[in-house]
């Protein structure tokens, strides 16, 4: 259904370039190092953090990274964009279920992992991690007053998974480290992460909306059960599983970003497992290209994503996108393809879940639904 004309219209979008009118941008407020539990070992003596311990992210750090989150969200204002802000919870709080107990909460900068926007609804994904189990508690509140402002809006929840030690392969990382590069590069086109099969689990991050078609990466967080419970979920779309040759993957927005119509980044290093994906695109009429590589040669202390965050670009319509400010020769790159190319200072934010896409969640892009892949694979 085309919702486009309705002047009520609070949350509606398709895929990631149409034109963008509301978003919702992450905060850093009391941003933790989380407590250790099976699915996340962070180990980064050089930082403060020796495995097994946890802790508030530095304060001058958080301090960087919330004033960079609140200049973007400043910057979207500026352009006309409507933005909206999760409400933090105490992050440091010891969280439990029936199951189980955890030492600490994460954060709340990277709304796009949590929140899943397919047409009038917005989906709250299982998330797989046990820090990150209440985190769409903070986005309840604006969740709350679009369902009371949008009377179209269906507000969505994924099964809120058990989580127990059955759904984690036990000395998953031990075991990791002592393969040998051909070993790991068998797990790795048989996506044989650390979750199971158990249950459902899917980070929305993992998910690109790309019209009628969804490409779903089986990752660490995103399991082969959660894509199948989307598929059922979305039964008006097509629900790609993919993978790519990448160790330890989490999250599709650093390796396959959509552009405009008929255009994408794809990541050179991170190859598709099935020649079906790239051969989809092309038989389109797509045109893949290559993302170069970061400006910068070393991560952000404490950054637990890879410098391919150059690609995590947030884009405002088909002819203007965000990109990071220092990532000279991802901004080259789109300025030849005829982007109008924004500077957005978010090195800082690197640290505290992504970059521009991972830091926002789409409510609104003005458009409709449409086929950008009218020529299918069987099969895929
Ligand atoms: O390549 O490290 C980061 C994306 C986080 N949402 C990467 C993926």
């Amino acid at each position: 259904m085309n919702r486009t004309t309705d002047d009520d219209v609070v949350v509606c979008s398709w895929n990631e370039w149409d034109p963008l009118e509301y978003v919702i941008v992450g905060r850093a407020d009391g941003a933790m190092m989380q407590a250790p539990e099976p699915a996340v070992q962070n180990d980064l003596p050089e930082h403060g953090f020796p495995l097994g311990t946890f802790g508030p992210m530095p304060e001058d750090a958080r301090e960087r990274a919330g004033a960079q989150l609140d200049a973007l969200a400043d910057l979207l204002e500026a352009r006309g964009v409507r933005v909206d802000r999760p409400a933090p919870l105490d992050f440091s709080r010891e969280v439990s279920t029936p199951d189980w107990t955890q030492g600490s909460m994460a954060m709340c900068s990277a709304p796009r992992d949590v929140l899943l926007t397919v047409g009038n609804e917005i989906l709250e994904a299982t998330m797989s991690f046990r820090s990150r189990w209440y985190e769409y508690l903070c986005y309840r509140p604006l969740l709350e007053q679009y369902h009371r402002a949008d009377p179209a809006f269906r507000w969505e929840a994924a099964p809120k998974p058990r989580l127990t030690d059955a759904t984690y392969r036990p000395d998953f990382f031990r075991e990791w480290e002592s393969l040998s590069a051909e070993e790991q590069r068998q797990r790795i086109e048989r996506s044989d992460w650390i979750i199971t099969e158990k249950e459902p689990l899917f980070d929305a991050a993992d998910v690109a909306r790309l019209g009628k078609d969804l490409f779903v990466q089986q990752s660490m967080v995103t399991n082969q059960s959660g894509i199948d419970w989307l598929r059922r979920h979305y039964p008006d779309h097509r629900v790609h599983r993919v993978s790519y040759v990448e160790p330890l993957p989490w999250h599709i927005d650093a390796t396959l970003i959509p552009l405009r119509p008929g255009l994408a980044l794809v990541n050179p290093d991170r190859p598709p497992i099935r020649e079906e994906h790239h051969r989809l695109f092309e038989q389109n009429g797509w045109e893949l290209i290559e993302a170069p590589r970061s400006a910068r040669t070393e991560k952000m202390p404490l950054c637990l994503c890879s410098l391919w965050l150059n690609m995590n670009c947030l884009v405002l319509d088909p002819k203007t996108v965000c990109v990071e400010a220092t990532e000279t020769p991802m901004m080259d790159l789109l300025d030849g393809y005829g982007f109008e190319v924004v500077p957005v200072p978010l090195y800082e934010v690197s640290a505290f879940g992504g970059g521009l896409h991972c830091a926002t969640a789409d409510v609104h892009r003005r458009g409709s639904l449409e086929d950008y892949f009218p020529k299918q694979i069987e099969g895929f």
